[in-house]
Order: structure tokens, then sequence, then C-alpha cells
């Protein structure tokens, strides 16, 4: 038997990366399309399709920036091969969301969608997980309009391009359908530590037909 691991060695041990990932000094911007201009007025957060109780449910700006904040620290892993390690993101887990406003019994998937159709499919396992977070803040400051304010995913488990940028709504689903990217060739999945890039490294069972 070895000896475990002195805490000494763990200090000094590089960061732990995913495999294929480097890592990023600084925080840079990457997204698909223009940045939107926020409208707090007409701003709403909705949670549709397989509610528990077949109703929509809203909240507008106000509404949302009052539920309970908290934080989670985690990194970033886009699929391009860049992380972010150690923000400290601020906000509404996605829990207080599931429980406030909760599925269906037979949802399975949740689609959560962003300004300008942008779109990303969860299991509903991954969005439930205790460190899923809508937020609005980093490392203690607002979100920058081109990080995502007011309002962005983050699920810290997945590749980054699963939390999607001014977010505005999730959708329960019943079955499971692609969302923007996962249309486009990446993973349904998206899980950084067994590197599910893209769609063509799906098992069966890991996403819809393509
Ligand atoms: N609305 C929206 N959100 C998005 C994306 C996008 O194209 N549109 N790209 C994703 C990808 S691929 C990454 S790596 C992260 C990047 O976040 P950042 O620009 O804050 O670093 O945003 C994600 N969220
Ligand atoms: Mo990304």
């Amino acid at each position: 038997m070895g000896q475990p691991e002195s805490r000494e060695n763990r200090e000094t041990e590089q960061p732990e990366l995913p495999p294929g990932q480097r890592l990023q000094r600084g925080w840079p911007v990457t997204h698909y399309g223009p940045v939107p201009k926020f409208k707090p007025d007409r701003w709403e957060f909705r949670v549709f399709g397989a509610t528990a109780d077949g109703d929509k449910h809203c909240w507008n700006h106000q509404e949302f920036s009052a539920l309970p904040f908290s934080s989670v620290v985690a990194d970033l892993h886009c699929v391009t091969k860049f992380s972010m390690l150690g923000a400290e993101w601020g906000g509404v887990p996605a829990r207080t969301v599931l429980e406030l406003a909760p599925p269906a019994p037979d949802a399975t998937h949740v689609m959560v969608w962003a300004e300008y159709g942008f779109s990303s499919n969860l299991r509903l396992d991954d969005f439930a997980s205790e460190r899923t977070l809508f937020a609005t803040h980093k490392d203690g400051e607002l979100l920058t309009a081109e990080h995502g304010f007011p309002l962005r995913l983050v699920v810290p488990h997945l590749y980054a391009w699963k939390g999607p940028k001014w977010v505005r709504g999730i959708e329960y689903m019943t079955a499971d359908r692609r969302g923007f990217w996962e249309e486009r060739g990446y993973h349904n999945i998206g899980d950084p530590w067994s590197e599910q890039r893209y769609s063509y490294q799906e098992e069966p069972g890991d996403g819809p037909e393509l």
C-alpha cells in the first residue's frame, strides 16, 4: 500500500484540468451572435413546458432578483479547449427554480432558453445538480453584458456551452431534444471529464437521433 498523498504534495500540484484542456489567463468572451441589450421592463424569466401544475411561471427582473442568493466556486471549460478555474459565481440555484416551479413527474430533460433563440438541453439530473446556478455575479461583481448580464446558467460539471448567457427561461421536457450547439455537431451530454466534445462520439442512449 502506498502512502496517502500529503497535503504539501497536493498544494504544489497543477490545478486539475479535464483532459485536453489548457489554462486560460483572463476571461475571454465566447459566443455566437451579437450581445443582446438588456431591457429591464421587458425582461422576464419563464418556466414552461411540462410543469407540475401545467401552468407557466414568470418572474420579472425585480422578482427574480429577490430570490435567495447563493454562490458556487466553479471552473469554466470551453470545448475549444481553454479553461478558466476557480470563479466564484453568485445567483439563484437551479434547485430554487425547481422548487418554486416544479416539473411534472414525467419530465426528464430541460431546455434552457436564452435571447435570440439560443438554447441548450440538459438532463433533468444535470440541471438539478446542487451546483447548477443561474448566475448574476462573478467574483462579487455583476456580470458584464458580454459575459451574460443579467443572467447566465453555470453548470460546473459540463462544458460551458451547456450554460447559456442571457438566459430567459427553461422548458421542462418529457423527451430529449437538442439545443443550438447540440444540433450543430456538439455532444448531447458534454461531460468534460470524459471529453464528450462532439456528437460523433455519442454512444447509443446519449442523445436523440441526429
Ligand atoms: N447565449 C449564448 N450563451 C452561450 C454561448 C452562446 O453562443 N450563446 N456560448 C457558450 C460557450 S461555447 C462558452 S465557452 C461560454 C463562454 O462564456 P464567456 O464568454 O463568459 O467566457 O458561453 C456559453 N454560453
Ligand atoms: Mo465554448
